[in-house]
């Protein structure tokens, strides 16, 4: 048609656009973005998040509808924060709020999850002709050396071994995709954190692991075969290398993100040091509290970049 013409033109003048890799895509009718309940034939897609330039995911559901009624204030828009909807409400899988230029999503708990969600929101944004995007992974993490509420801006994202990468199994071989992030957003965060003053920031590598409890070296699983002092020279080795904090889908997040060609940063607070403890003690109100550190450092970003502050 005369208008997707249009907007192949338009589209092929501004460079940032949401690349999927996938040839095949091309020679589909319709795409079913299963998991989030939409479709390209049973939504218009770019009507609907044509105009998304932030997108914030992060583990829980409730989380992210906390933050998308806390960007919605802090971006003073129009309308009720209680008529925020949840565009996914038609699967429990994942959680999705609009809210102006800003999309926020749940992604469950670690990387199988989140690379589903990642899969179906890139295309989704590849669907809508969105462009300049930036994606962040707002979240919690374990500190390595760090007092607890620390929030850490992720420089590279590595794997249990310490290598910044992510391997993902294709047709019974391992494929190999580097995990950068973008080096000029996660400055700006830092720089937003020392205008904000408000709890400490760091910049460090993040360990993705595939599991909390022994795949974090933790004492206090269902299961354990190591001692104290094994963890203890795990988290030192971790720690010698640069790693700051461990949580559990920021490798393939950084991969996917980068082989798309879009923008990502990795922003997580720390909910307790390692090196004194597994077990998250802090009370409800704190923990509360810590999550929303992630949540303010992005919020003021995103209103910096909307030329509101
Ligand atoms: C951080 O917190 C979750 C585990 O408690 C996991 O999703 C992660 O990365
Ligand atoms: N999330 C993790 O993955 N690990 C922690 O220690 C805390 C939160």
């Amino acid at each position: 048609t005369d208008q997707s013409d249009y907007n192949k033109h338009e589209d092929s003048l501004t460079n940032n656009l949401v690349h999927v890799k996938n040839p095949h895509l091309d020679t589909m009718e319709e795409d079913i973005l299963y998991h989030f309940n939409l479709g390209t034939k049973t939504h218009n897609l770019p009507e609907m998040f044509g105009d998304i330039k932030f997108v914030c995911v992060g583990g829980s559901a409730n989380r992210m509808k906390s933050f998308a009624q806390f960007i919605h204030q802090e971006l003073a828009l129009p309308g009720n924060i209680d008529d925020i909807r949840d565009i996914c409400e038609g699967t429990d899988r994942y959680s999705m709020y609009k809210v102006g230029p800003v999309l926020s999503i749940s992604h469950g708990m670690g990387v199988p999850s989140i690379s589903i969600m990642l899969h179906e929101l890139i295309k989704l944004l590849h669907h809508a002709r969105c462009h300049d995007v930036i994606v962040f992974r707002i979240g919690t993490s374990g500190g390595v050396g760090l007092a607890p509420g620390t929030v850490v801006v992720t420089d590279k994202a590595v794997d249990c071994f310490f290598r910044a990468q992510f391997e993902q199994v294709v047709l019974g071989k391992v494929i190999t995709r580097s995990t950068v992030l973008d080096m000029g957003v996660s400055e700006e965060l830092l720089q937003c954190s020392s205008e904000l003053n408000n709890f400490p920031t760091v910049i460090g590598n993040t360990m993705c692991t595939h599991d909390f409890y022994e795949g974090q070296g933790r004492l206090d699983g269902a299961l354990c075969s190591f001692s104290t002092e094994d963890k203890l020279e795990y988290l030192r080795k971790a720690y010698d290398t640069g790693v700051r904090n461990i949580e559990m889908e920021s490798t393939v997040f950084a991969a996917m993100c980068y082989a798309c060609g879009i923008k990502a940063a990795v922003i997580c607070v720390t909910l307790l040091n390692r090196f004194d403890g597994d077990q998250i003690t802090s009370s409800h109100d704190v923990l509360v509290e810590y999550q929303q550190r992630p949540q303010v450092l992005v919020a003021h970003f995103i209103k910096k970049h909307l030329g509101l502050i």
